[in-house]
């Protein structure tokens, strides 16, 4: 038996990851920026068992689907057919969420899934070469390897897409970010499916592409200059464009609920009125804010007559891939 296991923390973009060049490796069509966040975390150990006849994945403690299954038994097949291992595997991920509100994240999922066959199966892969893997299971997950900012370079191969760190001499540390969790069911179109719509049919994706230059320059010069309102404007815009790309698809499509859009006109008022705050969305309705934690408080106090404290949870900038301890079994 192989075993290893490890804890990877979510990651949410700024400059957003949306369609791909090649399905296969994972290529994206834009370079993506994020920041790793502390609040949301999968701890995932994999055990290669000569026992085992078919792969297993227990999420949570319970046995997954075939369906929740197929991103992790291609990443093990990968593994596996790169290794030359023949064995199947057993997976077992715990979400850290701090409620059950449909957070449960591919980035860090498919990320301490890497870390975890590269603790099992010896590889001893640098970040760099971690990154790619982790990028084969999902797109984002690439980023998760490191702590505080990260930037996917998208490259053109599998050995020059991957994620790198990016150095904001702390200032990460000065951030937080608030979700407001509207919504707690599963989406109706994965992000894997929108993106493909999207790249596929949208008349807007063009425009989409062509933004993405500008705004990545400006979200890392931000970051440089430590500039909050810089960082948090690129961010809400470049979040909106995403977005504004699965109107333009083929059928069209939109992951906004109306609650979604109440959050953006209370974000705006509150900054307008208070504090700067700046919002971003991914693949399902809930909003999640960027703002500095020195508002944090007046933030979640503005935000709290319209929402439960469950809804309201915030974080702050996470660490990096975490190596540990396999519990009661010999490693071989
Ligand atoms: C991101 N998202 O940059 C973007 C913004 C969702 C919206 O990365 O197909 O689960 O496994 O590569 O990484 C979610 O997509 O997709 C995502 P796959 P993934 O965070």
């Amino acid at each position: 038996m192989y075993a290893g296991k490890a804890r990877a923390y979510t990651n949410i973009a700024l400059i957003k990851y949306w369609g791909k060049k090649d399905e296969q490796l994972i290529l994206p069509m834009n370079n993506s920026l994020s920041l790793t966040l502390d609040a949301f975390y999968t701890e995932t150990c994999v055990e290669f068992d000569e026992t085992l006849t078919e792969d297993q994945f227990f999420l949570d403690g319970t046995i997954q689907e075939s369906k929740q299954t197929k991103k992790i038994t291609a990443f093990l097949d990968l593994v596996r057919q790169r290794h030359q291992i023949e064995l199947f595997a057993k997976v077992d991920s715990q979400n850290f969420v701090p409620t059950a509100a449909g957070l449960a994240s591919s980035a860090s999922g498919l990320a301490a899934l890497a870390g975890a066959c590269n603790q099992a199966l010896h590889l001893n892969l640098t970040d760099t070469e971690l990154s790619r893997l982790a990028r084969r299971g999902s797109g984002s997950a690439c980023r998760s390897i490191f702590g505080g900012f990260a930037e996917w370079q998208k490259g053109t191969s599998d050995q020059t897409s991957f994620a790198k760190a990016i150095d904001a001499d702390g200032w990460e540390d000065e951030l937080a970010m608030l979700f407001v969790l509207v919504d707690d069911g599963v989406k109706d179109i994965s992000s894997r499916d929108g993106m493909r719509r999207t790249v596929e049919t949208s008349s807007f994706y063009s425009g989409w592409l062509d933004s993405i230059e500008t705004d990545l320059t400006a979200a890392k010069q931000a970051i440089a200059e430590k500039d909050f309102v810089k960082l948090g404007e690129v961010t809400e815009a470049n979040s909106l464009r995403m977005h504004g790309t699965t109107l333009g698809a083929v059928p069209p499509f939109t992951y906004w609920s109306p609650e979604s859009l109440k959050v953006m006109q209370l974000v705006r008022e509150i900054r307008k009125n208070r504090l700067p705050c700046y919002f971003t969305m991914d693949a399902g309705p809930n909003v999640k804010i960027l703002v500095e934690k020195k508002h944090l408080a007046t933030l979640k106090h503005s935000l709290a007559e319209h929402f439960s404290s469950e809804q309201l949870i915030s974080a702050s900038a996470g660490p990096g891939i975490k190596l540990l301890p396999v519990e009661g079994s010999e490693k071989s």
